[in-house]
């Protein structure tokens, strides 16, 4: 089949054919990008990342029946970065979703690391492109926020959701560096749990603290499991979206491309860098660091003033 043009129909097979593509960076995965990328359409790419088991799929699931009440067409990606040895996450995130396997205005996607680091930004931003093309209006991207490869990931999403939950009690000190920063909405999930208040005041004075002079992101209550204070978060969402002006969310896109536009590019420089250094000038390098008689920067150079030469 014409993958292009079935994406663009919005066949799911050619949209799950198409990721697996971009997924293993198989032969056909360069062009089938730029045609996506010439007829791509904008959805609304949002990111849900808190630490394992915070609740993101379960929160995901019920978003989506939300999302879909009012009609819209949702694409969600789960990354798993720790495969290839834990399925079960994986699977994890598949079932608490299952709920809507059959709708066909919903495409559910899980993605794993499989090559080098780094692959894992750019295969999800390739799978979100996708999606976009396929006409979806909201992606979903649900990531483990603790390592900074996820932090990567969740930075392609244009609005942030953090999820805390009051289970896990050195959560907000974890989240203080890096994940804090970057989240446009905080979700205090959980709160059927006893400790729920005591998180809230916790994160409010983390929030009052860290972000002096900037506009403190919404902090919603949620009980995903009981279905509870999703609306308030959908609606918290929508308001946060529709005050940013046009100009805001051009910035953002623009940033979020030209990130992935480095990200592609820095990949492939190291590909063409692979294939013009031998593995075995490689490994005299490693061994001359190794026995001290060169600093690994100045063996860089060294490197990168031979390819210089014409
Ligand atoms: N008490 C309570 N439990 C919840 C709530 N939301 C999710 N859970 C439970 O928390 C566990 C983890 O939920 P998931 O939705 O899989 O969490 P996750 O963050 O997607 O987990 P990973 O993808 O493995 O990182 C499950 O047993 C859920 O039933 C909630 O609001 N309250
Ligand atoms: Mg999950």
């Amino acid at each position: 089949m014409d993958l292009i043009k079935e994406i663009f129909r919005g066949n799911p097979r050619a949209v799950g054919r198409a990721i697996s593509l971009v997924e293993n960076d198989g032969v056909g995965a360069r062009p089938l990008m730029k045609g996506i990328f010439a007829g791509r359409k904008d959805a609304l790419v949002l990111g849900i990342t808190g630490t394992p088991g915070s609740g993101k799929s379960t929160l995901a699931d019920k978003l989506i029946g939300q999302f879909r009440r009012k009609n819209k067409k949702i694409g969600v990606v789960a990354v798993d970065p720790s495969s290839p040895f834990t399925g079960g996450a994986v699977l994890g995130d598949r079932i608490r979703m299952m709920g809507h396997s059959t709708d066909p205005g919903v495409f559910i996607r899980s993605m794993a690391t499989r090559g080098h680091l780094g692959g894992l930004a750019k295969s999800t931003g390739d799978a979100i492109a996708i999606l976009e093309a396929a006409g979806y209006d909201i992606v979903l991207v649900e990531t483990v926020g603790v390592g900074q490869d996820e932090v990567e990931v969740v930075k392609l999403a244009e609005f942030i959701l953090v999820v805390l939950t009051p289970a896990t009690g050195d959560e907000i000190q974890a989240f203080k560096a890096g994940i804090m920063e970057i989240a446009d909405l905080f979700v205090l999930n959980k709160s059927d749990l006893p400790a729920a208040e005591k998180l809230e005041v916790e994160l409010r004075a983390v929030l009052d603290l860290g972000l002096k002079d900037q506009p403190r992101p919404p902090v919603v209550k949620t009980s995903a499991i009981e279905g509870k204070g999703i609306e308030h978060l959908v609606r918290e969402i929508q308001n946060v979206v529709s005050a940013r002006s046009s100009s805001d969310r051009e910035l953002r896109r623009r940033k979020l491309l030209s990130w992935m536009l480095r990200d592609i590019a820095r990949e492939k420089m190291f590909d063409w860098l692979s294939r013009k250094v031998p593995k075995s000038e490689f490994e005299r390098y490693i061994d001359k660091i190794a026995n001290r008689k060169i600093d690994p920067y100045s063996a860089a150079d060294e490197i990168i003033a031979r390819l210089k030469k014409p």
